[in-house]
């Protein structure tokens, strides 16, 4: 039951201090002996506190405990002050997010958490996407993206009622049931496909022996319509690209046609078109799953980085450690797991059964996608580490803390019980993800890790080696040796490539820290997947505004910048002969607010779905952003207020 308490942010970015105020606003009464928060923020040692103290503290959990509980009158507030702040607020979602208060009598209750204020300013943060404005009229007569490789329209037609598909070998055949299955979802009751009775136009899938895994071939002539291809990937993309043009046409027929007369054909630049979701700090449904890869799908990504660990939650059953996800995957006031990042007290999250997983995996493999699973190994462990705390050093003294705030949040390579554990984890994730690469981690391991522990320091001695990062290299060197064995392709942060590396055979790494460290991973003989922060992480902010939503620490990204970003650039011919592709990250942390998801990864997944498929010299911004009112988003969260509505 709520009671009416209510807290508010106010931060002043000009003294930088952050007040939570505690406000009772129901009808009676109550005596609050503690407050416990989450959020983006942290009240790491070091910041001052005044009008409270800290009792417990768990990354972003916090519990304050004032001098005397504080009797609150209905309208009365306790307020709590913090400055010097380790990492000051920049943006609005940095703020407290989730709360409850404990009352003198012990009970738990629940606080609504108001829109932060800003001082000074009395606009409303801004939540949900931009409208896009109705398309123009441009060059180019039909609407698709990625902008396919060569377009020659000769003539605009009469534009079709739907799409009526046909052909018989089994990889056209596939093709058209993954099509149909993927407009039903995406753009229910709209019939883009439909029989020929009921007006559909007859496209013909023609199986050609000359084109590439993904190629395709469109021909438009007044009556018919053929595509050709060699495998079902293309075909599948052939269709996309007619679903596109015929949405495009009876949507805004002022901007778009449907061709009458034509070609396009069309081939990928590059083919890895990654899309990366990390449903460890906040948990998303198999049903969001399953949306999202239609999503990316129809802008023709074809690889999904599913990143289902880290120290916020552990995600995926595992038959022979139940714990992980009975401890790891729940989060709430009196767990193992504390609430984090926006979650209150009440459990909070959730995992993926083996059944969910094998239907997200088919569901996938339909419309063109491979899932690779990540299971974040030794870093980022917090998780798995509350739930196994056997696996420490038993005298391991002292404790480190992670960036994210965590305290001995790692797997300790000098642990020889970590690996037989570590290994049945990976034979039933190798299962579950038949053919696909394992991205196994290996990034972020604190500079401190394992200082404290005897067995870990042993370790180092052996290796000649005093930087933790040495122990994190050879845990995954030896990882990657038993995913060898199995037959799978490695995947790694660009860590692994640190301290000599993880072998290069089978392995490809994605570099995120800089756009050089990208290209040094090229160097150091890796195959790579470009994904820096700078550019393609979509959990950075838009603009510098503090009531805008995202994070910063790799810099403000509006759609445009993530654009214009070429993975290439500064690339030599050899080095680019190892550039498998490039990858959207979708981070999670302020995800609580779905809001902030529609907002932060549209318009940019298509700017960089089209960087991937699309030739450098084929890109235009213009041409891209024309068509953003015609592809479907995850949430439909809008930007409410009509002066932004034509940003
Ligand atoms: C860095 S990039 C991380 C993540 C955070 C992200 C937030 C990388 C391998 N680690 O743990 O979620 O920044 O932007």
């Amino acid at each position: 039951m709520t009671k009416g308490l209510v807290l508010t942010n106010f931060w002043d970015a000009s003294t930088r201090e952050l007040m939570l105020e505690l406000r009772n606003q129901g009808s009676a009464a109550m005596t609050v002996s503690g407050l416990q928060v989450s959020g983006i923020v942290r009240f790491d040692e070091g910041a001052v506190i005044a009008g409270a103290q800290i009792s417990t503290s768990i990354s972003n959990a916090t519990r304050f405990v004032p001098p005397l509980p504080v009797g609150l009158v209905p309208g009365e507030a306790w307020r709590i002050v913090a400055s010097q702040l380790v990492f000051p607020l920049q943006h609005w979602n940095d703020a407290v997010t989730g709360a409850y208060a404990i009352l003198s009598s012990g009970e738990i209750v629940p606080v609504r958490v108001a829109p932060p204020v800003l001082a000074g300013s009395n606009e409303p943060p801004r939540r949900g996407l931009r409208a896009f404005p109705a398309p123009q009229a441009l060059a180019d007569p039909i609407a698709v993206s990625p902008w396919p490789r060569a377009v020659a329209i000769a003539a605009i037609g009469e534009t079709p009622q739907g799409l009526a598909p046909t052909g018989v070998s089994p990889a056209a055949r596939a093709a058209i049931a993954g099509f149909e299955q993927l407009t039903h979802a995406l753009f229910p009751g709209e019939g883009l496909v439909r029989p020929r009775d009921e007006g559909g136009l007859v496209i013909h899938l023609e199986e050609d022996a000359d084109f590439g895994p993904e190629a395709y071939a469109i021909t438009f002539t007044p009556d018919a319509v053929r595509v050709a291809a060699s495998y079902r990937a293309g075909f599948l993309y052939g269709l996309i690209t007619l679903g596109q043009v015929l949405r495009g046409a009876q949507r805004f027929p002022q901007a778009y046609g449907f061709p009458s007369d034509g070609t396009i054909s069309d081939n990928p630049a590059l083919g890895f078109r990654g899309c990366h979701l990390d449903v460890a700090r906040q948990f998303y449904a198999s049903a969001e799953i399953r949306h999202f890869l239609n999503i990316m799908a129809w802008h023709k990504l074809n690889r999904f980085h599913w990143h289902l660990t880290d120290d916020e939650g552990w995600r995926i059953e595992i038959d022979a450690y139940p714990e992980l996800t009975r401890v790891g995957a729940w989060r709430g006031e009196g767990l193992a797991m504390p609430p984090l990042l926006g979650s209150g007290a009440k459990r909070h999250g959730g995992f993926y059964s083996k059944a969910a997983v094998r239907q997200i995996v088919a569901h996938a493999e339909t419309i063109g996608v491979t899932v690779v699973p990540e299971i974040d190994f030794p870093g980022h462990c917090f998780a798995i580490v509350t739930a196994m705390p056997h696996l420490a050093d038993p005298d391991e003294a002292g404790a480190y803390g992670s960036v994210q705030g965590f305290a001995n949040n790692c797997l300790n390579p000098a642990v020889e019980a970590i690996y037989p554990v570590i290994e049945t984890i990976l034979g039933e994730v190798i299962a579950l993800f038949p053919g696909s690469p394992i991205h196994v981690g290996a990034d972020e391991v604190p500079k401190m890790a394992w200082q404290g522990s005897p067995l870990a320091q042993s370790m180092l001695r052996a290796l000649g080696a005093s930087e933790a990062e040495a122990l994190q290299v050879a845990c995954t060197k030896r990882i990657k040796r038993f995913l060898d064995r199995q037959g799978r392709i490695t995947g790694a942060w660009e860590e692994a490539a640190h301290f000599g590396g993880i072998d290069r055979k089978d392995t490809y790494l994605v570099g995120w820290s800089t756009p050089e460290a990208c290209r040094r991973l090229a160097d150091l003989g890796y195959d790579v997947v470009v994904s820096p922060g700078q550019a393609y992480y979509l959990d950075m902010a838009q603009d510098t505004h503090f009531l805008e939503p995202g994070a910063s620490w790799a810099g403000i990204v509006d759609a445009e910048t993530a654009y214009r970003y070429d993975p290439r650039q500064g690339w030599s011919a050899a080095q680019a002969e190892r550039l498998l592709g490039i990858q959207a990250c979708i981070w999670c942390e302020a995800m609580g607010d779905r809001a902030h998801f529609d907002r932060l990864v549209f318009p940019r997944l298509w700017a960089i779905a089209e960087t991937a498929w699309t030739e450098p010299d084929r890109k235009d911004f213009r041409r891209l952003a024309n068509g953003f009112a015609l592809y479907p988003v995850m949430y439909q969260h809008w930007q409410s207020g009509a002066s932004e509505a034509a940003a």
